[in-house]
């Protein structure tokens, strides 16, 4: 680059020209979306924030490379809808608000107002008439209606279960409140307790096996994965063993073959047999009492020492008729399966861990087919070896023969278990969507009628942890009238998951101040399903396992139509800070965009975060790569205002601009469609670099003019 090239500052004046172009956009209405059938359509959609307070590098990141993308489809002649909204139910608003002595919703709502006003300098191209926010009555009224359509399906319903609870604190804790080996309360360390509440569920489990069909979608490998392993399917057999006192205990095992390898018994410290046992023993209620004290995480923890006591029954082999010892161990859980296991310490590296402690037999049924394999616990398939009628087969038909044996002795059956757990959707909080069910003395249950939506959340109460959800404690808010029998009722005091709000959140985009349903059905027909959605990789099992259930369950109530809401997704990486830590304020790492942006102005700041790093991969964050991609910037600005003086008629260089030219348009239309933002930068900057050569060079008047234009709209999405 020679000198005569270099830009002065002063002559790209960032804030003056965008701000101009900001507020033209806005007055001419240029980035509103409306249905036009003349044209495809592209919904865009990217996950929306939670308003915390000031928008971070974190969201920019997340947002405008897309917004780039989305723009980049509307050149290409797509009607796009890119809309923008906030998650604003939530803790994080209720923790501010006891610590502030502030009301959730002022909080809440001075910080969207405020990050509203940031994301407004990013240059985006969001619809702002399409925004929703979840914590208006406009929007939760909604989420309480669909709330109500999954319950008349019976997908919904209500039982007991425990919940985290800090004695100090006195209130319920959220999943993430809890840290630490020693599960402490976030706020005071205390070591959280158990307690058993009533609390409603949406029966997930039910679409395990749909939500595990991802034929339909182009989402990334690695989210599929986690969703599938977060589903956990698993195949084998349920098998009964008759106990000695009549009863009989029945186990799930995903290996059946393993069958005559059976030395022990093991059941969950609450399976019944235990609770049994505990009567006439003290070395068994004691453990139990123990057991009680530690949760299902730990207990599955598999380098943890495995302990247990024997029940003193015993059971029957069913296959050999061989007299096995019932154990209560913690390393079971009543939670999977059966609650009870059958003990095959050769094969499985738990019972081989337990049968050690406790010296119980180890018998191999299965002999590796490589012989050089002297693994203490073989657990792959190989040949089965003194097992009866299965001996000499290999222990993948032996599964099979084995579900068919016991079947044919009336003992067995084919099973299939799943990881995935129902949906716990009621939270003891204040500051989230009523739920709308009512309980009355006479008709029991009463879910409220939809011409009473919304259920409204009253502003008048008393936030502060008190050991009861808050709505419990107002005055007046809970007691109403049942609309079965007119006589007294009581309102559910409980707030549901704002999972839940984020479920649908992209349907009421589509028309946010629709009174009459949750949305417009000319709309969802225009613009459903989603077509892109981009965000976090933290979010590929709940956020994202939670809106294909919610999809699913709606489609069975007539609600949505298609089988998935969202077909492509796509996910960005984290930026670090310029330590290659995560940014966090204490480590003072962090990168505020709203000083980028005064210094550099937000194309600046767009087009570099492009370029720093791969999108998915994301990296360290450096202050003086940014001044590199502030500097071409500067130089296209000023090299394109007008045509150099040295245009002449060479040929070669003509040619040659020319085809760098096309060969550009190809890789970053390439780059766009797959999210490779950072080489579309580099591919630009390489151009722009055989642009000014050929104009050096002396190319025609016309290339150079033909490349400059096409080079402004490649650069426009930007
Ligand atoms: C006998 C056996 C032999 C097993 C062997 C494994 C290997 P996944 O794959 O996760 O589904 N199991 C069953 N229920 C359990 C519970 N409630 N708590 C703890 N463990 C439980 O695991 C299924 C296997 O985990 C089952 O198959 C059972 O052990 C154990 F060579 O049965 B297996
Ligand atoms: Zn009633």
């Amino acid at each position: 680059m020679t000198a005569m090239n270099e830009p002065l500052d002063t002559d790209y004046r960032h804030a003056e020209i965008e701000k101009k172009w900001q507020e033209q956009w806005e007055a001419s209405g240029l980035y509103r979306s409306d249905i036009d059938p003349s044209r495809k359509k592209y919904y865009a959609l990217t996950m929306l924030p939670y308003p915390s307070g000031d928008l971070h590098i974190g969201h920019w990141y997340a947002v405008s490379p897309p917004d780039a993308q989305a723009r980049f489809m509307r050149m290409r002649g797509f009607n796009v809808l890119f809309p923008m909204g906030f998650d604003a139910f939530g803790l994080p608003a209720e923790n501010a608000a006891i610590k502030r002595g502030i009301h959730p919703g002022e909080w809440t709502r001075a910080n969207i107002k405020r990050m509203r006003t940031q994301m407004k300098t990013m240059g985006a191209m969001f619809d702002w008439r399409r925004e929703m926010v979840s914590c208006e009555p406009e929007y939760y009224r909604w989420t309480q209606w669909l709330f109500l359509q999954l319950y008349h399906a019976g997908l919904v319903y209500r039982k007991f279960a425990a919940v985290d609870w800090c004695p100090s604190c006195n209130t319920t804790l959220a999943r993430e409140q809890v840290w630490g080996e020693d599960r402490h309360c976030e706020r005071c360390g205390t070591p959280v307790e158990r307690r058993e509440l009533n609390q409603w569920f949406f029966k997930v489990t039910k679409y395990a096996d749909e939500l595990l069909d991802f034929s339909e979608i182009d989402w990334p490998s690695r989210v599929k994965t986690l969703q599938a392993n977060w589903i956990g399917r698993s195949t084998g057999a349920y098998i009964t063993f008759q106990v000695e006192n009549g009863e009989s205990i029945e186990v799930f095992t995903t290996r059946p073959d393993t069958l005559w390898g059976v030395t022990f018994m093991v059941v969950a410290p609450e399976h019944p047999l235990a609770r049994e046992a505990a009567e006439g023993s003290d070395a068994v209620r004691e453990y139990l009492e123990q057991a009680g004290r530690q949760t299902d995480i730990d207990r599955q923890a598999a380098d943890r020492e495995k302990n247990g006591v024997p029940s003193g029954r015993y059971a029957t082999n069913p296959v050999n008729g061989e007299r096995i010892p019932i154990w209560i161990a913690d390393y079971v859980l009543m939670s999977y399966g059966t609650g009870a296991v059958m003990g095959v310490p050769a094969h499985d590296e738990r019972d081989a861990a337990f049968a050690k402690k406790y010296g119980l037999e180890i018998r191999k049924v299965l002999e590796p087919e490589d012989a050089a394999d002297d693994s203490e616990t073989f657990t792959g398939h190989g040949t089965m070896i003194g097992s009866g009628p299965m001996t000499g087969t290999s222990g993948a038909e032996a599964r099979e023969k084995t579900i068919e044996y016991l079947k044919s002795l009336g003992a067995g059956r084919e099973g299939v278990q799943y990881r995935l757990r129902d949906w716990l959707v009621s939270r003891q909080r204040y500051w989230g969507t009523p739920i709308p069910i009512l309980f009355c003395d006479k008709c029991g249950i009463v879910p409220v009628p939809e011409s009473d939506l919304p259920v409204l959340l009253p502003d008048d109460v008393e936030w502060r942890p008190t050991g009861e959800s808050p709505l419990k404690l107002h005055p007046t808010w809970r007691f109403t009238t049942c609309p079965k029998c007119g006589g007294p009722a009581e309102r559910e005091t409980d707030t549901l998951d704002t999972f839940l709000c984020s479920s649908w959140y992209h349907l009421r985009y589509l028309s946010p101040h629709c009174d009459t349903y949750p949305f417009d059905q000319k709309e969802y027909d225009y613009w459903m399903p989603v077509d892109i959605y981009t965000g976090g990789i933290e979010h590929a099992t709940m956020h994202l396992i939670y809106t294909r259930f919610f999809h699913k369950a709606l489609r069975d109530c007539g609600v949505t139509r298609g089988n998935e809401p969202m077909l492509k997704l796509r996910n960005q990486g984290i930026i670090l800070g310029e330590d290659s830590e995560k940014m966090s304020k204490s480590r003072g790492n962090v990168v505020a965009p709203d000083d980028l942006v005064k210094r550099f102005g937000a194309d600046t700041v767009r087009a570099h975060l492009m370029f720093f790093a791969r999108w998915d991969q994301g990296g360290p964050w450096s202050s003086t790569g940014i001044q590199g991609t502030a500097r071409w910037l500067r130089r296209v600005w000023s090299s394109f205002l007008e045509a150099p003086t040295t245009l002449g008629s060479n040929d070669e260089a003509t040619r040659r601009v020319r085809r760098r030219l096309h060969q550009s348009i190809r890789s970053v239309t390439h780059d766009f469609d797959t999210f490779e933002f950072n080489t579309i930068i580099a591919t630009l900057m390489e151009l722009h670099r055989d642009i000014t050569r050929a104009g050096e060079d002396g190319c025609t008047r016309e290339v150079w003019e033909e490349v400059r234009e096409t080079y402004l709209r490649m650069i426009a999405p930007v």
